[in-house]
């Protein structure tokens, strides 16, 4: 069966978060459970995500499925324009302020264009994050939001170490993830994203360290509240991803990456889910214009249940 039509929120402007299912326009949806099995990550792999809080170069888009993405990406980079801009939950053409140090930065496209929509249910996304968001567990998968990270050429800017939860307090408990999508190779010259091993149990009574890159400009800042124990241990791992290939992380892992100094851009698309059960802990926004009282679970129009391991069944 056909999916069903988006809702619209204006005459011809499509908001794909009204569709909870892949509308077929990046990969071909899967109808049985063997080809869902195929997406499952190994022993070895779940093992080693909880001894690092991170894996590395995991195949998840082929090169014509990521350069189709950048096709639509350049709604972002202000190379074309779109009708539905104001659907995103947060645009930023330079985050730092800094024209030394660009990172344009949005939340929120996945309502746009029915690539990045399709994106958020992708088995090689969906499948393993059943498995490595509760440890010990396979849970049912809800969407958080999305995320562009671009750094343009020669003068992209830095993503200051940071833990992803620190920023998401305001769901309950901490049972989240982060699929970071390399869209192009990327290096050191480019930025590529590095990560803290161990980083994940660097924990504050059981609370994420504090948000401390609050500028986007000062890659070090977290040093001003790491424990001398934490410093010693800082040891980062560049991720290296090659085009097609996605890095997963716990959301309490330190990460970052440096800025762009090569003569191409770096772009990266962003997955963000929880476990099924998880709560917003918030009477305010959650994301632009999006509420769920405080003490609810998080569900409905824009958290959908993207993946339920019963379909392995
Ligand atoms: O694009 C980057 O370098 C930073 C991305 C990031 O913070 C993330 O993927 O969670």
């Amino acid at each position: 069966m056909a999916p069903p039509a988006p809702v619209e929120i204006r005459p011809g402007v499509p908001d794909y978060s009204s569709v909870h299912e892949p509308v077929g326009e990046l990969f071909e949806p899967i109808s049985n459970s063997v080809d869902w099995q195929k997406h499952l990550l190994s022993k070895d792999k779940v093992d080693q995500f909880w001894r690092d809080g991170f894996l590395l170069n995991v195949p998840l888009l082929n090169p014509d499925q990521c350069d189709r993405i950048l096709e639509d990406y350049k709604i972002f980079m202000g190379e074309t324009t779109h009708p539905g801009m104001d659907m995103m939950y947060e645009y930023h053409s330079n985050q730092s302020g800094d024209p030394n140090n660009v990172l344009i930065h949005g939340l929120g496209h996945w309502r746009l264009t029915k690539l990045f929509h399709d994106l958020v249910f992708l088995p090689q996304a969906v499948v393993p994050s059943s498995q490595l968001l509760v440890k010990d567990k396979t849970v049912p998968v809800r969407f958080w939001h999305d995320q562009l990270f671009a750094k343009p050429a020669h003068h992209g800017g830095c993503v200051a170490w940071h833990q992803d939860y620190s920023y998401w307090t305001r769901t309950q408990p901490m049972q989240h993830l982060t699929i970071h999508i390399a869209l192009e190779d990327q290096t050191e010259e480019n930025g590529t994203l590095y990560y803290i091993p161990g980083s994940h149990r660097w924990t504050r009574n059981g609370n994420p360290l504090p948000v401390t890159d609050i500028d986007f400009k000062d890659m070090e800042s977290i040093m001003t509240v790491l424990t001398e124990e934490e410093k010693k241990d800082f040891k980062p791992v560049p991720s290296m991803l090659k085009k097609g290939q996605a890095s997963f992380h716990h959301a309490m892992a330190v990460h970052g990456s440096y800025g762009n100094k090569s003569d191409q851009p770096r772009r990266a698309a962003v997955l963000n889910y929880f476990a099924d059960g998880t709560i917003s802990n918030t009477d305010d926004d959650l994301l632009k214009g999006i509420k769920i009282p405080k003490g609810q679970k998080m569900e409905g129009q824009f958290f959908p249940l993207v993946y339920d391991p019963k379909s392995m069944e």
